[in-house]
């Protein structure tokens, strides 16, 4: 474990997130056994990738220490009970650098939908860490329905009085020193987000799972925020979700040695540096330019493949004896070859023990299925152009699956060419995807376009040909955010249920406006910050080059405004 020094400075906020993260991550890992051993499958198929991509690009190298570092990302997803504990949430976020993005409204995503609305607390540029979290919108019910939850949900105090006075005290002086910080972040991981496995009022929790209710019941008769998940990233989606199905026994080691050489492969024609920088955020874009080009033979992936297969015939990694509900069968997100937005995929949710206490005082022992294990793999942030072209590939691509659920299982190499047809649309490298106006990148000025201009030699304000003439470098900015109908399908899944239909006469209509009052501060538009960051290191990178006045006013105007947005945030 980091250690950090104490004293009356204050703490960093993101040092703090860092080890907010941390310590829920080992909490995590002690209260579900398969989360750690998830973490140890993906740390080995990390590392079977990095081994693979030191070759492809020499003088790329990754450290055990800057594995970790790249690799301790997370992502935590909570449900709040009341309007008054979800303020505070915004507030406890607030002291780690964490604010609200997004609005999701759950309500409203068709047949999967849950009477929850949601926002994701993050840092707004190049977070670490993120939380997805949603609050029980009572009034989605019928009034009797709703008496009962309320009468649940106000019964129940998840922040002690120390950590409201924390809080207030990190709003009042503008941080925490570490003594304080970290008595802030045991009340995180001791109570606010723990797990204790303990419930009140079994009767209500089966009346209203019967009703189709599940959110509802998982929300009201717990004591606590439990994290319902935590998920880490991966260099390699589909090299992860074939080793978490081979440990936990649903494919065989020939199996998933010869799907290892095959999105291995894949993988090794998509890494190029664009790719490096994505992946590696935390390497500059300097190191990643002076990466020399290497190969990677036929010969390398198979023993890679062979090594990791053998890796995971060691014991430790026996998953499928720790009790488990196996893995889902097909991944959400893009098609594999489209490097936008994310891909996400998950063990099934498990059934865990819970002691239930009765309005009498007596106890009940029964069982909870929620909580479950997520992995993603984060690619670029979409304009609202890209953003379109997604939502209806991915409705083509899914209803095919939906026609033929067990596809992916029977014939995956089938099913995934399926998958990727209607996805065909985008294109697959990153300058491509910037042409035609699907995703964002920051841009900056190189030392050799710096030169250029003074000696009076650049011709053109086209970024992506100062790119090509080296005169500037650029990358993808990577999507820090939620997408509604994957998470949709993550509650879907996780609930085992597909939806919940509103009870009340009117189905009530859900804003932005509603959940800013909830939490008493305004959410941030993602968007206006991927575009402002973009339009900013555009005029920067003009200004550097000397072109700024060959820019044409229009242009400059529009890219001017953008950022005057993103600044207005
Ligand atoms: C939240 C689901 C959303 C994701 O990755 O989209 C989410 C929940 O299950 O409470 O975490
Ligand atoms: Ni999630």
């Amino acid at each position: 474990m980091t250690t950090f020094a104490t004293g009356t400075a204050l703490a960093s906020k993101i040092d703090m997130q860092n080890r907010l993260f941390a310590e829920l991550s080992s909490m995590f890992g002690k209260e579900v056994p398969l989360y750690d051993k998830s973490l140890l499958v993906n740390k080995a198929c990390n590392q079977t990738v990095c081994g693979l991509l030191a070759k492809l690009h020499v003088g790329f190298a990754m450290s055990g220490e800057e594995l970790e570092r790249t690799s301790s990302e997370r992502h935590g997803a909570i449900r709040i009970g009341r309007p008054d504990e979800y303020r505070w949430i915004g507030r406890l976020f607030a002291c780690f650098a964490m604010e609200p993005h997004n609005f999701y409204d759950m309500t409203n995503v068709g047949a999967k939908s849950q009477p929850i609305i949601a926002t994701a607390f993050r840092s707004m540029l190049r977070p670490e860490h993120r939380v997805f979290s949603s609050v029980l919108m009572t009034n989605y019910f019928d009034p009797a329905t709703k008496e009962r939850i309320e009468g649940l949900v106000g019964k129940r105090t998840v922040f002690s009085d120390r950590a409201k006075q924390l809080i207030e005290k990190s709003e009042t002086n503008g941080g925490l020193d570490w003594n304080d910080a970290n008595a802030l972040i045991k009340e995180c991981t001791d109570r606010i987000f723990k797990w204790t496995g303990k419930a009140r009022d079994h009767a209500l929790y089966k009346e209203l799972s019967a009703a189709g209710f599940k959110i509802a019941a998982d929300i009201s008769c717990f004591q606590s925020h439990h994290l319902n998940h935590l998920t880490p990233n991966t260099f390699c989606m589909d090299l992860y979700t074939a080793a978490m199905k081979h440990c936990l026994g649903e494919v065989d080691a020939a199996w998933f040695e010869a799907r290892a050489n095959t999105v291995l492969a894949r993988l090794m024609k998509q890494a190029d540096h664009d790719f490096m920088k994505l992946h590696f955020k935390h390497t500059s874009l300097e190191e990643i330019a002076a990466y020399k080009a290497g190969s990677v033979t036929q010969a390398d992936i198979a023993a890679a493949a062979a090594a990791l297969t053998a890796t995971f015939a060691r014991p430790e990694f026996a998953l499928a004896a720790l009790k488990h509900a196996g893995f889902k069968d097909f991944t959400e997100g893009p098609s594999e070859d489209t490097p936008v937005l994310l891909r996400q995929d998950a063990y099934k949710a498990l059934t865990e023990a819970v002691e239930f206490t009765e309005n009498d005082g007596s106890t009940v022992n029964s069982t909870h299925t929620a909580r479950f294990g997520e992995i993603e793999e984060r690619f670029y942030a979409c304009t609202p152009k890209g953003r379109k072209l997604y939502d209806d590939c991915l409705a083509v691509a899914d209803a095919a699956r939906e026609k033929d659920p067990a596809w992916p299982k029977r014939d995956m190499a089938g099913y995934e060419a399926a998958y990727a047809k209607p996805f065909a649309a985008f294109p697959k490298t990153l300058v491509g995807l910037i042409e035609a106006g699907l995703v964002y990148a920051r841009f900056v000025a190189t030392p050799k376009g710096i030169a250029a201009k003074n000696a009076g030699g650049i011709g053109t304000t086209d970024l992506l040909a100062l790119v090509k003439a080296g005169y500037a470098d650029y990358e993808g900015l990577r999507y820090e955010d939620f997408l509604p109908v994957s998470a949709a399908g993550i509650f879907a899944s996780n609930l085992q249920q597909y939806g919940t239909k509103s009870t009340a006469a009117v189905k009530p209509t859900y804003t932005q406006a509603m959940l800013e009052e909830i939490l008493g501060k305004r959410i941030i538009d993602a968007t206006v910050v991927y575009a402002g960051v973009e339009a900013e290191s555009k005029l920067e990178t003009y200004e550097k080059l000397g072109l700024t006045a060959r820019v044409p006013a229009a242009e400059r105007a529009e890219l001017e405004r953008v950022v005057a947005a993103y600044r207005a945030v």
